[in-house]
């Protein structure tokens, strides 16, 4: 048949198996043709499943340039639904064209999905800016034609955020171009921006400029377009691709964060200016100092610390709401924030301390994000850089009628000035999935909001010392974990040994987790100094070995 021709086209390579994980399918790019046109097949049914429209991104984040990848988008704009997972993986490793044709027929009619072609089947395609995304593209575009009436519309060379907005746009019947997205993200910093306190409007000690290094990926460019729209703020990229640098190669958010050491092209010229850094699909945003010269040691500003900023801005604007007490108060606004284990306990004791409500889930996106949406406001980030700003239904349902009350009335009040701002912060904030461009702009006017410059940020609290380790095992999986993956539950005796180890240094924090996307186990340890933390993440990663 038909079908099963276009599907003889890509046949998986032999002896890899592949596995969709916590960030979708990754692999060399030259595995990857039979994977995406797979995964082509499988949006398009989640299409027809959903009746709505539903997000392919070919991307491989901060890996090297010959790596690749692919993520499905689900009509929130969030990540792919957990219970089609194990369907992605017997899709992309169905050994034969017949072998792969059962498994749709037999999936299609577990899920009860209707093949009568007469549903609009529509699925948004979107790539970064890797060499081989455009062959991975036409192989995408081919899974999702062979089903009968599915339209593949490509969406072009877009980070992994913008696509997922434009899922999440179209599904809400909203206009959903780039243009869209650029003008969504400037109006309301702008809004933000006109609502800044106006004795905080010029202060000493703080640069106009944020210099952004682009890791030479596809967010440096369109920052730069985004910068254009934007006269309050001044933009400066580097790395931004258009001279020659390779993708992720000694740049980008996950090389700042993890060696925390400065990008290429960053150097003691710009010592003391603020500095920010993207990830090669800009879902991930870190900011740092470069210190003065002589000195190598770069001050991370991490996820954690842009989520203590938000919650802080975020706390403040709920408290002005509820100053007066008033019957259109809303009933106690929720803010809830969602951290994982990596989070620095500094963080986690400086966000209790303001009296938050500090959620763990495991590691992975897709958990803190379905966490976050628990509350009115949900706040989540990992330490990398990766988090967003959720809002929920009812709670800007809430906000749009006040503000609609504010426009005809008075602005003066800080409870008016709040609701405006909030709802500018929902706007300006990615509500489907972590933006480094939103998440920047968000940065930029909270800072300008409260006066503040990068290192007077910086100090809310002192990251505790920590250190990150890799361990090749034998097999990963022997490892279990519980409790946001801080408990080991076995192998045997692993926790009480790790127990013994980390008692023996002072504010010691010690865990161990099998990666989700490396084949290692992962060590992290904390403690009271930088050599503390080394020797116990050490003598636990022996305890693993
Ligand atoms: P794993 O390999 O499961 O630790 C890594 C990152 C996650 C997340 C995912 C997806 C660390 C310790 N882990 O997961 O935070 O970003 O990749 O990209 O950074
Ligand atoms: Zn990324």
């Amino acid at each position: 048949s038909l079908l099963l021709k276009s599907y003889s086209r890509f046949l998986p390579t032999q002896g890899v198996k592949l596995s969709y994980g916590t960030a979708g399918f990754r692999a060399d790019a030259s595995l990857l043709p039979s994977t995406l046109c797979r995964v082509g097949i499988l949006a398009a049914l989640r299409s027809l499943k959903t009746t709505s429209v539903i997000g392919l991104m070919i991307t491989a984040s901060h890996n090297k340039v010959s790596d690749n990848g692919v993520k499905i988008a689900d009509p929130s704009g969030g990540m792919l639904s957990q219970h089609w997972e194990p369907f992605a993986d017997a899709l992309a490793n169905a050994p034969s064209p017949q072998h792969l044709l059962m498994l749709i027929n037999e999936f299609v009619e577990k899920e009860g999905i209707s093949m009568d072609g007469v549903r609009p089947v529509e699925v948004l395609l979107g790539r970064d800016t890797r060499p081989s995304g455009d062959a991975l593209l036409h192989a995408a575009t081919l899974g999702v034609t062979s089903i009968v009436g599915a339209v593949a519309t490509d969406m072009g060379i877009l980070t992994t955020p913008q696509l997922h907005w434009m899922v999440r746009a179209r599904n809400k019947g909203l206009r959903a171009s780039e243009q869209d997205y650029f003008d969504q993200l400037s109006s309301s910093f702008r809004c933000l921006m006109g609502l800044i306190p106006t004795e905080k409007r010029k202060f000493d000690g703080m640069d106009e400029k944020v210099v952004v290094d682009g890791a030479n990926g596809v967010g440096g460019v369109k920052l730069k377009d985004l910068g254009k729209l934007l006269n309050a703020l001044v933009i400066e990229v580097r790395n931004s691709g258009e001279d020659g640098g390779v993708l992720n190669d000694g740049v980008g958010a996950d090389y700042v964060q993890k060696e925390k050491v400065l990008p290429y092209s960053f150097g003691s010229k710009d010592a003391g200016i603020r500095c920010a850094s993207l990830d090669g699909d800009a879902d991930r945003l870190v900011y740092f100092i470069v210190p003065p010269e002589g000195s190598s040691k770069i001050d991370l500003v991490d996820g954690d610390k842009i989520l203590s900023l938000f919650a802080l801005f975020i706390r403040e604007q709920l408290s002005f709401l509820n100053e007066k007490e008033d019957e259109k108060n809303y009933q106690q606004a929720r803010l809830g924030v969602v951290q994982t284990a990596y989070a620095n306990g500094a963080s986690t004791n400086y966000l209790k301390q303001l009296g938050l409500e500090v959620n763990f889930t495991p590691t992975g996106v897709k958990y803190l994000h379905e966490k976050a949406a628990e509350f009115d406001i949900g706040i989540y980030f990992e330490a990398n850089g990766h988090g967003t700003v959720l809002f929920s239904e009812s709670f800007i349902g809430w906000l749009e009628a006040r503000n609609n009350e504010i426009s005809s009335g008075s602005k003066d009040s800080e409870g008016e000035k709040a609701v405006m701002r909030l709802l500018a912060v929902s706007k300006l904030i990615n509500q489907a999935v972590g933006d480094a461009l939103s998440g920047l702009l968000l940065v930029e006017v909270i800072l300008q909001h409260m006066g503040w410059s990068i290192h007077r940020w910086n100090e809310l609290y002192h990251d505790l010392p920590s250190r990150q380790l890799k361990v090749k095992v034998a097999d990963r999986t022997a490892v279990i974990t519980t409790n946001a993956e801080t408990v080991v539950v076995s192998p045997p005796g692993l926790q009480e040994a790790i127990n013994a180890e980390t008692a023996k240094y002072p504010q010691g924090r010690c865990f161990v987790r099998p990666s989700g996307t490396e084949d290692v186990v992962r060590v992290y340890a904390e403690a009271s100094t930088q050599e503390a933390a080394d020797t116990l993440a050490n003598c636990v990663a022996k305890l693993v070995d």
